[in-house]
């Protein structure tokens, strides 16, 4: 059984810099725009934006190095 690692949006087994720029890619969109992604939505609330920025920066390996 496949467990799906948060943040590993591409499926390449870690939390790394392709996967924040897929996030980018549909940061601010809304459920029904074209491009949303619900796996991209982390927190569930229909939107792709700065919460789901903080989940998917909390599961970044090289956080600290980011900023
Ligand atoms: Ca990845
Ligand atoms: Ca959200």
């Amino acid at each position: 059984m496949t467990v799906s690692l948060i943040g590993d949006f591409n499926g390449d087994g870690v939390v790394g810099v392709a996967d924040h720029l897929l996030f980018l890619a549909v940061f601010g969109l809304s459920e029904g725009d074209d491009g949303f992604n619900a796996e991209m939505d982390l927190n569930g609330d229909g939107t792709i934006g700065i919460p789901d920025f903080l989940i998917f920066v909390s599961h970044f390996p090289n956080a600290a190095r980011f900023f």
